[in-house]
């Protein structure tokens, strides 16, 4: 390696990396700095990324050049049409190394595995020294995170959580939670209400640059699934914060009530729709967290709204950011269920009679977006129930989410949803059947499965399925406490009603068809 004592420090920012307090600007100059932006088709083909999050964060990149630029920053932007590009990050770092023969390179630690690996490479085949800096927008750090869980038996989100509180102190008062309690999740349960018509989403004028990005993905990418015909994501800095503004004012005093409902056509309830931002860096999500709990401060938000919405952040986002790191590469392949049938074709077409999949696969499609609930109770149970393939699911989900990077998307999947994981990261698979699905949307009504028939024709499959998933992986749950009673209920049922159910399922499970391949990988 050559050790060069002159030249400038040549800084690659990635695609999810566009906040200009970034750490591997924190101690640079401009006049000192070469800023490295790269479109790069290894990037936006190692899965076939719904359209929608190809345009965001390629317009989103293109923006945050001219915000540098506008900064005094020098940026060498690389276009993913450009003649030379090579396609890959390395590729790249390498012809810009080539360029500008830099003293060094430095960049923040990237949010996936699969790309901290090139950059480990790039140690060893770069002719410079290469830093890789922590990515302090996150609260806890990833040394942290391993610390803490070396510490615990179980790696439970709540204690976690309640460590973030005391660190940030958020909604926290002489080391106490403020009203003397950590959650307020039991005020949370709200489900649909006749007429619940929470306040749109503000809507953006794009510029120039973005609608060429548009004309872009339409082209290149015109066989990735989902359409861009409903593009409302923010591209900017100035949009983001609108947005953040918007949902702070309008959305987050019914947050907490209406979290785990769910409304046919009522695509963002009163969700942030933030997550496409926090993640690519143009919301700063402790930030973000301190605006939420003045307005609680302020009084223009109910506490179990305002603390809900901090825990999804600095609880749930950032433990599930340490799991990734803490499991993977393993995390990857696991299989802790040993659940095989392919993803069946519906979860791309949206073609299937269950008014629940199909609402939420159309969402999907049109938004690149379905709230939390829909991915977790409808898209993910259905997967984990129907016993679906691990690393096919992951790369649905992977594929199909504006905010899909694989370090939130992975442990949710594989972990949260499909115990995969093997209970490293929830105390039980959330399996429901369709009651749960009918208390919590006005779903059922409108389908043509009855939720209230158990078995037979004309039943709603998530009963019958719910069933034959406890009982096909009995040996590996049944000591679960907190499956005790089902599995209680399951041996008191007599042995026809239990055939009942299984025949059910089975006979569902056979109607499936596999979806085609390459929708998700070419
Ligand atoms: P809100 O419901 O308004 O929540 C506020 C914020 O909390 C979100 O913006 C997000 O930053 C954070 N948050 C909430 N829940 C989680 C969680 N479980 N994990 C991490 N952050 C959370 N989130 C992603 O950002 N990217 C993904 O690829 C992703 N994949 C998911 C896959 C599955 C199967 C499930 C069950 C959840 C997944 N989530 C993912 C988490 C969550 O569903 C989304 O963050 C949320 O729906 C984003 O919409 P919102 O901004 O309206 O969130
Ligand atoms: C997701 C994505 C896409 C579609 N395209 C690019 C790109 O062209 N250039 C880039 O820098 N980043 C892109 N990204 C985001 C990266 O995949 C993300 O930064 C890495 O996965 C690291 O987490
Ligand atoms: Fe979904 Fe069953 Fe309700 Fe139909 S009846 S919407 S399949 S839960």
């Amino acid at each position: 390696m050559t050790v060069r004592a002159s030249g400038p420090v040549l800084v690659p920012i990635l695609g999810d990396q566009l906040s200009p307090d970034i750490s591997s600007l924190a101690d640079r100059k401009p006049d000192d700095t070469i800023i490295l932006m790269m479109e790069v088709s290894d990037e936006t083909t190692y899965v076939r990324h719904h359209k929608a999050k190809i345009a965001l964060i390629l317009a989103a990149m293109r923006h945050f050049a001219e915000e540098l630029r506008k900064a005094g920053w020098t940026v060498d932007y690389i276009k993913l049409d450009d003649d030379a590009n090579t396609g890959s990050f390395t590729g790249e770092v390498a012809r810009a190394v080539e360029r500008h023969q830099p003293r060094g390179v430095q960049v923040t630690e990237p949010g996936e595995w699969r790309v901290r690996q090139d950059i480990e490479r790039w140690r060893k085949d770069l002719p410079v020294r290469v830093r890789i800096l922590p990515d302090t927008r996150f609260i806890c750090p990833l040394p942290d995170f391993y610390e803490w869980a070396a510490s615990r038996r179980e790696l439970r989100m709540e204690w976690f959580y309640r460590e973030m509180r005391r660190k940030t102190g958020l909604l926290m008062e002489d080391g106490k939670p403020v009203g003397g309690r950590w959650n307020f999740d039991a005020e949370n349960r709200g489900g649909p209400e006749a007429g619940l018509e929470p306040p749109a989403l503000p809507a953006f004028r794009y510029d120039a640059i973005t609608h060429t990005v548009f004309d872009l993905v339409s082209g290149r990418f015109d066989k990735h699934f989902g359409s861009l015909d409903n593009f409302g994501w923010p591209v900017t800095r100035a949009q983001a914060e609108r947005a953040r503004d918007a949902f702070l004012k309008d959305r987050l005093p019914s947050f907490g009530k209406y979290q785990d409902a769910m409304v046919e056509g009522q695509d963002f309830l009163f969700h942030a729709a933030l997550s496409p931002a926090i993640n690519i860096g143009l919301l700063d999500p402790l930030d973000l967290c301190r605006r939420a709990e003045t307005e609680w401060r302020e009084g223009r938000a109910p506490i179990e709204a305002v603390e809900g919405f901090i825990r999804q952040i600095i609880g749930w986002r950032e433990y599930i950011r340490g799991m990734y790191w803490l499991e993977m590469p393993g995390l990857a392949k696991a299989n802790g269920l040993d659940a095989s049938r392919p993803l069946p074709d519906f979860y791309w077409t949206g073609e299937t009679d269950m008014r629940c999949l199909a609402d939420c696969v159309r969402t999907t499609r049109e938004n690149a977006y379905a709230h939390h609930i829909q991915r977790l109770m409808v898209l993910g149970n259905f997967a984990l129930l129907a016993g679906l393939r691990p690393q096919d699911v992951a790369d649905w989900f992977l594929v199909v989410y504006a905010d899909a990077f694989e370090w939130v998307e992975l442990p949710n999947v594989a972990g949260m949803v499909l115990h995969a994981d093997k209970g490293r990261l929830a105390s039980k698979p959330y399996a429901a059947s369709g009651a749960y699905i009918d208390r919590m949307s006005d779903y059922c009504g409108n389908c043509p499965f009855d939720v209230k028939k158990k078995t037979g024709d004309g039943a709603c499959p998530f009963n019958a399925l719910y069933w034959h998933f406890l009982a096909s992986n009995e040996k590996k749950l049944a000591g679960y406490h907190r499956l005790a009673q089902p599995y209680a209920t399951w041996r008191r049922m007599t042995d026809d009603k239990r055939a009942a159910y299984l025949e059910s399922a089975e006979a569902f499970l056979a109607t499936l068809k596999p979806a085609e391949t390459g929708w998700a990988r070419a």
